[in-house]
């Protein structure tokens, strides 16, 4: 198995990632801006297939219409130069002061109105580059104050906002999903729909349901004290991974966006397993890009950018390939049916037996022999030492 990244791989990346200047909270930028244009090359010769943006990164908020079509232009002939297609797109509905408040979400209904708009512009451009996912990252969509936002009014916005940009997308005849992601704070104090399972709930309250999924960020989750796999699974499970944002993030602290991979190591390596080796049959379990939302380490130079924008699609494939030697390893397969993980599949009752039926079943209760059943042991500690001999290469 090769660890150069192929168009095959379906590696993408955002143009605010590779292009973050390093400027935070405490200190000056430590890089000189990156032309898009340029972006789009590099990540085209290093093996990406993909590039997202955001309105904003390629077009300046309040740039006149002849340079915008300027902009625009220029891209699309970097991407017809070089293959690269825009499989995701985005709005920026926090860098504004306006969205201070939030974008869908603000108190004062003009930003609210104004930033539907925003997007509505962006989907019209996303429609024309062939963009098949719309994320919406409400980042500004929450509060520091219990006083000063009514959180279920605002979720009845939110919605309003999302139903109305589908009703939008249906009416164009778009080919476009929305895909929310979800982030616990950061930078507001508290953000609405912080986890995976909150935006999970929300969709199933939204007019146009069926076309809205969610965006997982690693990092995001983690900062949430979330089991990233287990929310990844969890969005498997309902047929609403839409979209991916793969990155490192070490424990409950800041949005790191470390490369994927180089925050909790396992996780990394059980999540690519579960994306490639985790459908029917051990066929991958999402077929959707693979995009890195990181940002390079502000210690970094133009050379360490590109440096790590390539480790991120290198760890993604090294994993892939020990996930692989897991699976394949013979001691694996027998610790694995040791520990019973497939019969989970098993249902709980039989065929057409009822909740009376297994009342009346008494080997499941009466004459069940919890004396073994508690005695016995189920050997994840051996499966799990396996898995992670595997991560080191030591099989
Ligand atoms: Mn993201």
């Amino acid at each position: 198995m090769t660890r150069t990244p192929t168009r095959d791989d379906r590696f993408s990346f955002g143009l605010w990632t590779v292009g973050w200047q390093a400027r935070d909270p405490f200190g000056d930028a430590t890089r000189a801006p990156l032309d898009p244009v340029e972006s789009v090359h590099r990540l085209a010769d290093l093996g990406a297939y993909g590039v997202t943006f955001h309105d904003d990164d390629l077009v300046p908020f309040g740039a006149a219409e002849p340079e915008r079509e300027g902009r625009i232009k220029a891209f699309r002939e970097a991407l017809d130069a070089t293959g690269l297609v825009v499989p995701m797109m985005t709005t920026n509905l926090f860098t504004h002061p306006m969205f201070k408040d939030g974008a869908f979400t603000s108190n004062e209904r003009g930003v609210r109105r104004y930033a539907i708009r925003k997007v509505m512009r962006n989907l019209d451009l996303a429609a024309e580059l062939g963009a098949t996912t719309y994320v919406f990252w409400g980042g500004r969509e929450g509060a520091e104050t219990d006083s000063a936002k009514d959180v279920r009014a605002a979720l009845d916005r939110y919605r309003e906002a999302v139903d109305v940009l589908a009703s939008y997308v249906l009416e164009r005849g778009y080919a476009i999903r929305f895909a929310l992601e979800p982030k616990p704070n950061e930078p507001r104090g508290d953000i609405l729909l912080p986890t995976v399972g909150s935006a999970l709930a929300f969709i199933s309250s939204l007019e146009h349901a069926d076309m809205v999924g969610v965006n997982p960020e690693v990092g995001h989750e983690q900062m949430a004290g979330m089991n990233f796999v287990h929310s990844i699974a969890q969005a498997l499970w309902h047929h609403k991974l839409f979209h991916i944002d793969l990155n490192g993030q070490r424990g409950p602290k800041y949005d790191q966006d470390l490369v994927f991979g180089h925050g909790d190591l396992l996780s990394a390596f059980f999540l690519v397993d579960l994306l490639e080796n985790g459908g029917p049959g051990g066929a991958p379990a999402y077929d959707g890009p693979r995009h890195f939302d990181y940002k390079p380490l502000r210690t970094e130079d133009t050379a360490g950018v590109w440096v790590s924008a390539a480790s991120n699609m290198a760890t993604y494939l090294l994993l892939k390939e020990r996930a692989a030697a897991f699976r394949a390893d013979p001691e694996v397969v027998a610790a694995l049916a040791e520990s019973q993980v497939g019969e989970l599949a098993t249902p709980t009752l039989s065929p057409g037996e009822s909740a009376s039926d297994l009342l009346s079943d008494r080997g499941s209760f009466e004459e069940f022999d919890v004396g073994r059943a508690a005695a016995h042991g189920y050997g994840f500690a051996r499966l799990d030492q396996l898995a992670v001999e595997h991560v080191l290469g030591a099989r």
